[in-house]
């Protein structure tokens, strides 16, 4: 049996309460747990000696470390100042490791990444470090030894979700949790399937396609397995609160959401909210949700010129029917939640203001506003590295605390770092809307 460190790294802001559940950990934690693993999660924010010392407390026989690209400064300094004294191996998954495999893998203290899926190569890593083995032959694992990198085959992805353990909560501070107030607003977090259809320019899910030779496209739960994870979780915190979808798309299968919107009412009976795109909303959906107990919907609408929606980010979504299915919603009585990024490549002001015209026209409760980061691995960080305008290492210095920051992370050539800032802390203002995340 091996006590493997969990580590997520979260900004010390007030915005660390919105990272409180992972999906990924969970998962992860759960098939290790399974094999008979003790396991332990440890939140890092920078640079505090007292969390290390926790984490040395646990003497962990390896650390498993999720990183996203905004984590990754954090990540590197806390891996060279302190982990690499632990003298343990470093294993390192999530979006940046499956985006930046090369880099990571060769960093010293690191032995080895996960590129894409990580459940079944995580158990297997933890077997092999239990016999003192090595990693060859381990699907989506990339190593180190003796100095060189071997890789294995990526590609592999669970096609039987319901053959995955339901993830582990108990490692996440609930009792916590259930006090602040993003447990209030985003409720207790489900995924009910992987994967989406759209090539958004901006979005991770193209690369994971491609990463899965397209087997990754959608693959979804069964209605009886979720309801019974919902069910066991409920019971287990003893919860009434709301339900979160966390799913990339929740409304992509109109016949599966109207069987399970009916079986949620009947079985767990608590208001939840989801995940939609413009294009799976209609009136047959839409009426399936609310008939489930779904009381607000969060749509991505990124930027009011859809021209540059179209072009730019390969979202193909026109104005007129974004302003149909925002009525139709409002018609269903359903709170609605819109995400737009500002500070786009080559976005002038003229265009951003048109997003804030559209944000007025939507009139949404709440607005998930960022300022576009161009994450490795998306076509959009691809071209704006080729044309010049980005450092292909821009990561290496960015601020956890970043997260929803209002800076942009490359050279913008229409609007000042004073105005993207100015736009960012006005946005809903300017779009006279009182909700703004
Ligand atoms: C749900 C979700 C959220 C949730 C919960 C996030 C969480 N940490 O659990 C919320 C709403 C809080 C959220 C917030 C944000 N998110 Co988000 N989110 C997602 C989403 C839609 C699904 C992630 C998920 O849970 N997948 C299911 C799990 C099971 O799969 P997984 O994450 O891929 O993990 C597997 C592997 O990576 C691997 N693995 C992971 N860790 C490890 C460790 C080891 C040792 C091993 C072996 C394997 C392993 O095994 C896991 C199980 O198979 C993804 C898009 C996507 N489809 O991935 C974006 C995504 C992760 N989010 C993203 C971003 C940018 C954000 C925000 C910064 C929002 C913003 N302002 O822009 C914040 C930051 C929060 C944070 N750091 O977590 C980006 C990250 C891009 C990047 N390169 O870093 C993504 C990829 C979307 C995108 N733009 O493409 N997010
Ligand atoms: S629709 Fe959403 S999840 Fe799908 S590719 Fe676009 S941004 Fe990513």
């Amino acid at each position: 049996m091996l006590r493997i460190a969990l580590v997520n790294l979260i900004p010390k802001t007030d915005t660390a309460n919105y990272l409180g559940f992972n999906h990924a950990l969970a998962y992860v934690s759960s098939v290790l747990k399974n094999g008979g693993h003790q396991t332990r999660l440890f939140t890092i924010s920078s640079g505090l000696e007292r969390d290390f010392d926790r984490l040395s407390g646990y003497r962990p026989n390896a650390l498993f470390v999720y990183l996203t690209t905004n984590q990754y400064a954090l990540f590197e300094s806390e891996l060279r100042a302190r982990w690499v004294r632990l003298n343990v191996p470093v294993f390192v998954g999530g979006p940046h490791a499956t985006s930046c495999p090369d880099e990571l893998v060769a960093l010293e203290g690191v032995t080895g990444v996960c590129i894409g899926e990580g459940e079944n190569s995580a158990l297997i890593v933890a077997q092999r470090i239990e016999r003192g083995e090595a990693f060859e032959g381990i699907a989506n694992i990339w190593f180190k030894r003796g100095g060189r990198v071997i890789r294995n085959d990526t590609g592999y992805c669970e096609a039987d979700l319901d053959a995955l353990p339901f993830p582990d909560r108990d490692c996440f501070p609930y009792k916590e949790m259930l006090g602040n107030r993003a447990i209030r607003l985003m409720g207790f977090e489900f995924l009910t399937s992987r994967g989406c259809v759209y090539a958004c320019r901006y979005c991770i899910n193209p690369l994971l396609r491609r990463i899965n030779n397209s087997k990754a496209r959608i693959r979804r739960r069964s209605i009886e397995n979720v309801i019974r994870e919902i069910q066991s979780v409920t019971k287990r915190y003893d919860y009434s609160g709301i339900v979160g979808f966390h799913d990339d798309i929740f409304t992509l299968d109109e016949p599966w959401l109207e069987q399970f919107a009916r079986e949620f009412r009947r079985s767990i009976g608590l208001p939840f909210w989801c995940n939609a795109h413009i294009n799976n909303l209609d009136e047959a959906i839409i009426s399936s949700l609310r008939r489930g107990g779904c009381f607000r919907v969060h749509v991505g609408i990124e930027c009011g010129n859809e021209e540059v929606r179209s072009r730019l980010l390969n979202k193909r979504i026109s104005n007129r029917e974004i302003l149909e299915k925002v009525a139709m919603l409002k018609k269903h009585r359903m709170k609605i939640v819109t995400t737009f990024m500002i500070g786009l490549p080559d976005e002038s002001e003229a265009e951003l203001r048109q997003s804030i015209d559209l944000c007025r026209a939507i009139a949404p409760d709440w607005v998930l506003l960022s300022v576009f980061c161009p994450y490795p691995g998306t076509s959009l960080y691809e071209t704006l590295v080729a044309e010049g305008k980005l450092d292909a290492g821009f990561y290496r210095s960015i601020s956890t605390e970043s997260f929803y920051s209002d800076k942009a992370a490359y050279s913008h050539n229409q609007l000042s770092p004073e105005k993207l800032s100015y736009y960012f802390n006005n946005f809903t203002k300017l779009a006279s809307i009182t909700g703004k995340s």
